[in-house]
């Protein structure tokens, strides 16, 4: 056991030539278990240390502790040579092919209505104005009695608005009435003038309920209303934003609005509009300086005194317009639908026929015709 100086100076030169030509991780283990194992040639010189007289230890004892020291070394810096080739081996042969094609069928597409909607928020929020929305299940109070239609309005009637039936052992709801399916998103802008301080310019963009069905009617429809209240507000700001609006949709510069004079009970004055349209091979064609007929498109008005107190605000402090449009019929006149009822079918040939890319996002500067 008590080796010279050269068997230990042979050892290492053994022991570290083992290590420099292991070709991979298992290989050098098994250097590592001969040389410091349980069992190792180098563990049994340590061990040897003790046994050895106070002179001999002297002596060797640095050598063997230093040998060691060097074959451990040797063995951690091969390691780490060895794993990293094996890792850059790795990244070499297992590469992701992020250019694989997308799938040769699209999958779905964006409904004429979600499209016109994109449309609507992308003009209107070039002009300030911010989306918003509510519950599509109200009371009677945000429905009419805030927008100032009287109870004996028909449209409160039941063959024209869907009621809940009051819900048994439920609390009631007070002075708030009976709940209802929206029939319109008005109420949106009453909840926008409680619940913010003015001035406020919104669209609200949403489904509505009706009991209504026809060739032109369907029980759910979308409406879009739009409302600006501020101080000093009248109707040339009304006109302008209608205009500026309806030109940008159809993305033509030679629109013509007519305003008629209406009646609604949440406005006054109230105004429908109409727009101008072009016959073209006996086709109407929205647009036209001199305009062949007229199309209703809008309702309109300044938001009566009743509204704006009912919400909290001094009618003689702030005033303001308001707007509201079907966006089924905005969809229809823009991209050739022709029956309202095929928008709700779901039907697939129909969807693909009209649908939109879902990537293909409205923009002002890159037309909002998609
Ligand atoms: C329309 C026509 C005219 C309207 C009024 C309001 C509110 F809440 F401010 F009073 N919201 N929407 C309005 C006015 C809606 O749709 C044909």
């Amino acid at each position: 056991m008590m080796e010279s100086m050269t068997d230990l100076d042979n050892l290492k030169a053994d022991l570290i030539g083992q290590i420099s030509q292991s070709e991979d991780l298992a290989g050098l283990e098994s250097v590592r278990v001969h040389a410091l194992g349980k069992q190792g040639v180098v563990t049994a010189l340590l061990k040897s240390l003790g046994k050895m007289t106070p002179e001999e230890r002297q002596e060797k004892g640095p050598v063997i502790h230093s040998l060691r020291q060097e074959v451990a070394q040797g063995i951690a810096d091969r390691k780490q040579a060895l794993e990293t080739a094996l890792l850059n081996e790795k990244l070499a042969s297992e590469t992701i092919d992020l250019s694989l094609p997308s799938p040769k069928i699209p999958k779905g597409s964006l409904h004429p209505v979600s499209q016109v909607m994109d449309e609507l928020a992308e003009i209107f929020a070039d002009l300030g104005f911010a989306v918003a929305s509510g519950p599509e299940i109200e009371d009677e109070w945000h429905n009419f009695s805030a927008l100032n239609i009287p109870e004996s309005h028909p449209a409160r009637a039941m063959h024209d608005t869907f009621y809940f039936e009051p819900q048994e052992g439920a609390a009631s709801n007070g002075d708030k009435g009976r709940m209802l399916l929206r029939t319109h998103t008005s109420p949106v802008q009453i909840r926008t003038m409680k619940g913010q301080e003015p001035p406020i310019r919104i669209i609200a963009p949403g489904r509505t309920y009706r009991s209504d069905s026809d060739a032109t009617h369907t029980p759910m429809f979308h409406q879009v209303e739009g409302l600006v209240i501020d101080k000093g507000v009248h109707l040339g700001h009304l006109k302008w934003t209608l205009e500026t609006f309806v030109r940008a949709y159809f993305e033509r510069d030679d629109i013509v609005l007519r305003l008629r004079p209406s009646y609604f009970p949440f406005t006054e004055p109230s105004m429908e509009v109409d727009v101008g349209y072009t016959l073209e091979k006996g086709r109407r064609i929205i647009g036209g300086k001199d305009p062949d007929g007229w199309m209703e498109i809008l309702g309109s008005g300044m938001v009566h005194p009743n509204v704006i107190t009912a919400c909290g605000l001094d009618p003689n402090v702030w005033q303001g317009f308001a707007f509201g449009c079907g966006i089924d019929r905005l969809a229809m006149l823009k991209y050739g639908m022709d029956d309202l009822r095929a928008f709700f079918d779901g039907d697939l040939r129909w969807l693909r026929h009209f649908g939109f890319a879902a990537l293909d996002v409205p923009t002002l500067s890159g037309g909002v015709g998609a």
